[in-house]
């Protein structure tokens, strides 16, 4: 346990980012969306919020579950697959969960794959037993080993985890995949996969209390509202009553509808936000099923 920070510094939130590597732009961007700016430290290790008390401790990727354990930051940005790794990792150890996904951000998205030799036929998870399976996540790959109620040996090793095969330092690997190119240059193929990840907004496993529980929430709801736009249009056109089922049904990403009724007539307007790209081609469906007037306008800002 770190000791309790001074009263001043316990006002301001902290989030903890990746420093570099594949998360720490996208996690900026996402936080300056949100209003949030900063002075940087000539380290490069801290930044000082200064629109808001919001503070960014800069790291590496694999300290962050732990600094939300210990409460040396209020939220983190973190792949999945680091969280459920120490997830994993204290669930085995008989620990209290510490750190919670609060929702995902939508970037760095990956898999946690076993892959097998290419001259390998696959017969399925039981022709792992008594093989050598080499990874940079042992916990999840024990648990799921454990699971499948197979004996096989984890070898630990914290990266180049694919050329291991090759090197004769394990039969298959447990890695992360996302274009899959990396494991075709090993003449490796992926079989399985342990867990789906993307980027998330992690949290402590309590939230903070007080003001820094308050900052905590209306940055929630700013980073939600982010993500909510994201590629997202607002629609707005017209349409005889009649027909707005029609209309609707081209419409599944879309929210449910804002409808106003036109004055003496049995034509309604109508608003909602749509997910999907709007194409021309979708517009020209949807003046076909009675949509008529039809406007797509860019949306900048959401706070529900
Ligand atoms: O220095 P620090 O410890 O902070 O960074 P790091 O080197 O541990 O992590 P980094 O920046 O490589 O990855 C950070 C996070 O990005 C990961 O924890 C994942 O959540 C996510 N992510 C998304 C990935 C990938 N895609 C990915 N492809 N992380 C790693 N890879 C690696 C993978 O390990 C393999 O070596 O890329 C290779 C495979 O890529 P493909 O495209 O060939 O399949
Ligand atoms: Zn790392």
């Amino acid at each position: 346990m770190s000791p309790p920070a001074p009263a001043a510094v316990r006002d301001r939130l902290r989030i903890a980012i990746q420093k570099s590597g594949r998360l720490g732009e996208p996690s900026r961007a996402l936080l300056a969306s949100c209003g949030l700016d900063w002075r940087e430290s000539r380290d490069r290790l801290f930044c000082y919020g200064e629109s808001l008390p919001v503070d960014l401790l800069l790291v590496r990727d694999d300290d962050i579950p732990g600094m939300l354990a210990e409460g040396v930051c209020d939220l983190g940005i973190v792949g999945r697959n680091v969280l459920a790794e120490q997830a994993a990792e204290r669930e085995a150890r008989g620990l209290p969960e510490a750190a919670r996904e609060l929702f995902a951000l939508d970037f760095g998205g990956c898999r946690l794959d076993i892959a097998i030799p290419d001259a390998w036929e696959w017969e399925g998870p039981a022709q792992l037993q008594g093989k050598r399976i080499a990874t940079s996540y042992p916990w999840l790959l024990r648990r799921w080993l454990e699971r499948q109620g197979i004996d096989a040996e984890v070898v630990v090793l914290s990266g180049s985890v694919e050329i291991a095969p090759r090197l004769g330092q394990a039969d298959a690997v447990c890695d992360l995949v996302s274009s899959g190119a990396t494991l075709a240059a090993n003449q490796l193929r992926p079989v399985l996969t342990l867990l789906e990840s993307e980027s998330v907004l992690a949290g402590a496993a309590h939230a903070p209390a007080g003001a820094r529980g308050r900052l905590q929430e209306q940055l929630l709801r700013r980073m939600q509202g982010v993500l909510r736009l994201k590629d997202s249009r607002l629609l707005m056109f017209q349409a005889e009553r009649s027909r707005v089922p029609d209309v609707l049904k081209l419409l599944p990403d879309a929210d449910p509808p804002t409808m106003m009724q036109l004055d003496g007539q049995d034509t309604l307007a109508l608003q909602t936000l749509c997910r999907g790209t709007m194409t021309w081609q979708r517009l020209e469906d949807l003046r076909q099923a009675g949509a008529r007037g039809l406007m797509v306008l860019p949306v900048e800002r959401s706070l529900a």
